[in-house]
């Protein structure tokens, strides 16, 4: 196998959605080309649940704990700067990131609950940019229809049809869109393409941001 990151820059790659939408099927798939390419890569999920913070957030998901709307919103943050040097440091070092979840799913979901989206947005200031989002398109009574949601807090499709709503306000221009209700090979390949022009990118000097 090459390498082909010697002394340039990982690329961070996050991949958001609707619950069941198949980001992690997505992710997985991605990683496994970055590395057959040679490319070094990493799967990385949020919220992060092997921390303290984690597993805080994990009982709250799956509705073993109650907590203020405001709390854990900014514990899922917390969950994402608790991450963020090694984030910096593993991008520096030339290793792609894949990230299933980030900031946009931190917005998104606290502000379907109503919670102010200014207020929303303010705790993931200084948190890495990513250098690709892409959105995995459904219609949340699609989505559901992919049955099982596991029973998590936020899987129902009322409050999925608002957390939809909530991602239409946070997507801008930067955004690839892909329609996530195709077959699952077909938007591997969308994907894969996305993602290697950014991972080129990268490797030629594009610079990380905050
Ligand atoms: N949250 C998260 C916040 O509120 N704030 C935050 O800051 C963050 C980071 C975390 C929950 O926390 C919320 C958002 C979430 O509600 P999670 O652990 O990330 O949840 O779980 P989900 O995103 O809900 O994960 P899922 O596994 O449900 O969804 P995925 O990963 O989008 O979907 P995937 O790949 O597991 O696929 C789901 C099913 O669909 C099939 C798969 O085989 C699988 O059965 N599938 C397809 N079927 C047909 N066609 C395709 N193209 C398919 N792709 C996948
Ligand atoms: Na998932």
């Amino acid at each position: 196998i090459r390498d082909h990151n010697n002394g340039s820059r990982g690329a961070l790659i996050v991949l958001e959605g609707l619950d069941r939408s198949g980001k992690s099927s997505q992710c997985s798939r991605l990683l496994s080309y970055l590395v057959g390419l040679g490319h070094s890569a990493e799967l990385w999920r949020f919220p992060d649940r092997s921390t303290g913070v984690g597993k805080i957030i994990s009982s709250y998901l799956s509705n073993n704990s109650q907590l203020d709307d405001h709390t854990i919103h900014m514990l899922f943050s917390a969950n994402r700067w608790e991450k963020r040097s090694l984030m910096e440091n593993k991008l520096e070092t030339g290793t792609t990131l894949i990230v299933d979840r980030y900031s946009y799913s931190g917005v998104a979901f606290s502000s379907a609950k109503g919670l102010h989206f200014e207020w929303c947005k303010a705790p993931e200031i200084g948190l890495l940019a990513p250098d690709l989002v892409v959105y995995l398109d459904i219609l949340p009574e699609k989505a559901a229809e992919r049955g099982g949601y596991g029973g998590e807090r936020y899987e129902h499709l009322e409050f999925q049809k608002k957390v939809a709503r909530c991602y239409q306000v946070l997507r801008d221009s930067s955004w690839e869109i892909i329609d996530a209700c195709q077959p699952i090979e077909d938007v591997e390949k969308q994907l894969k393409g996305m993602v290697l022009d950014c991972v080129m990118a990268c490797q030629k000097g594009k610079p990380l941001s905050n």
